[in-house]
């Protein structure tokens, strides 16, 4: 074994509830953005496919644990979804809902595959956001009352929680670049919607703690380290100003405490300082995480703006830095993000130096390709080398940082079996297992399902 990871190393893969369940309609699940958005804006999805044709996990936990447990996982993160839990996003909890969450964590708890449970992953319910969504403190309470029901019902079996998965996407999605619902462009709602999830991931904490359930709880965050183009003091001054915006806003205050100085006296500068109430900040202070999840795919490289910005037109980020796509960079065609291995490495060394070494684990890597079919074997089986490859490098910068002290608990694959993945619906592939939605959803295990199953077992490779 080249690579050895430390004893008890989670391996394993992550999910979300819209992306995985299907049934969004039944059971007295309520409507979410995604189930809505779809039903008026069908073409805005790839192929027309909706939210409702999913990997049908709803019905089929069973049959995937198992699979789960086949190729080696001894961890899966899920998502609950709120709509389902509370199908009006507060009022009565939907009895339904919770017999299926208890099965499923039950089935993963017989099966020895510690579940991960995340509570917000990108599927406001609809009830919420007709009263303004994240820009409605209402709905951060309301937030909070739903995770109190979640700890209260599954924390008994449940040990590893998490308030948000990248919480900064919907900020960005859904009011700063049109890519989720309600697609609007307005900076000063982008900003109030991130301190108020922000708000809210702090408030959950407090109640977590308050019940002394005795397990962890936390946030996982898309950290995409921000790379200059040069070492012109411009373009340095750009990559720490899109580094400030799209990863401290949640990551200090996530794990420290506060937010971060330059961030704030922009947002002042420009006049878009959030709403923020008396208490608010001790709030955030006094409840950090007790672990992070680093989501990774891609760097961000950053370059200064050619002409100066227009003191006029509106603030957006990017009136203070460009992206820049570096020459020569190795990319992922089918997404269009740039393979860059050790900005593994990068973010968890940040973590380690910067951040108090707090607990850590990959909680999504990887490459969502197109066309996988056309990689399938006479025995049915995809041969996705490509993946293992994938997977393999980023997994000898996470071993680096391991040998270098960084505090790194696990590796999820994003994800477990092919998914629907909000606009691009199932154009890119990312599973450990395959989903044949020509044959009933048929699941079939790729190579790098039974390569991982061996590097789980030796708990290396
Ligand atoms: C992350 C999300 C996942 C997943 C993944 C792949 O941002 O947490 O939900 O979708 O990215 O991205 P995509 O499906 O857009 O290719």
């Amino acid at each position: 074994l080249h690579y050895r990871f430390p004893e008890g190393f989670w391996w394993g893969s992550s999910a979300s509830a819209t992306q995985t369940e299907g049934a969004a309609n039944l059971d007295g699940k309520g409507q979410n953005i995604w189930d809505y958005w779809y039903e008026q804006e069908p073409n805005r999805f790839f192929n027309k496919v909706g939210p409702v044709v999913t990997s049908q996990f709803y019905y089929r936990y069973k049959e995937d644990i198992a699979l789960m447990k086949e190729i080696g996982h001894n961890s899966f993160r899920l998502s609950i979804s709120w709509s389902r839990m509370f199908p009006n996003g507060k009022g009565e909890v939907n009895d339904k809902a919770v017999d299926f969450y208890n099965s499923v964590i039950d089935e993963l708890v017989a099966t020895d595959v510690e579940p991960f449970v995340n509570l917000y992953h990108f599927d406001m319910p609809m009830a919420m956001q007709e009263i303004g969504g994240w820009t409605n403190r209402v709905v951060v309470d309301a937030f909070v009352d739903y995770a109190t029901v979640c700890f209260r019902l599954f924390g008994d079996r449940v040990k590893k929680w998490f308030t948000h998965n990248e919480p900064i996407v919907p900020v960005e999605g859904g009011y700063m670049y049109d890519f989720h619902y309600p697609n609007e462009v307005d900076f000063g709602k982008a900003i109030q919607v991130g301190y108020h999830t922000l708000l809210s991931s702090a408030k959950a904490i407090k109640v977590y703690k308050e019940l002394e359930q005795d397990g962890k709880i936390g946030i996982i965050l898309n950290l995409t380290p921000s790379y200059p183009r040069s070492q012109h003091p411009a373009d340095v001054k750009a990559s720490q100003l899109a580094d400030a915006i799209f990863n401290r806003s949640f990551l200090d205050p996530s794990v420290k405490g506060g937010f971060p100085a330059e961030l704030v006296s922009i947002l002042k500068e420009e006049g878009y300082m959030p709403m923020i109430e008396e208490g608010d900040m001790d709030i955030i202070k006094a409840n950090t995480v007790d672990l992070l999840g680093v989501n990774y795919y891609q760097p961000r490289r950053v370059k200064a703006k050619e002409n100066l910005p227009n003191p006029e037109a509106p603030f957006m980020p990017d009136r203070y830095f460009d992206n820049y796509v570096m020459p020569g960079r190795k990319m992922n065609p089918h997404r269009g993000w740039e393979i860059y291995e050790k900005g593994v490495y990068d973010i968890l060394m940040n973590v380690k130096e910067n951040y108090g070494n707090i607990e850590c684990f990959i909680s999504e890597n990887g490459m969502g390709v197109e066309g996988e079919e056309r990689f399938r074997d006479e025995n049915g089986m995809i041969q996705d080398d490509y993946r293992i490859e994938f997977i393999g490098e980023h997994l000898k910068w996470v071993h680096k940082a391991i040998q270098e002290g960084a505090n790194v608990k696990g590796y999820h694959l994003w994800t477990f079996m092919d998914n629907w993945s909000w606009t691009n619906a199932y154009k890119n592939r990312y599973g450990f297992v395959s989903v044949d939605l020509e044959k009933d959803s048929e699941r079939s295990i790729k190579k790098s399902g039974h390569w991982f199953k061996k590097v789980s077992e030796n708990n290396g490779f």
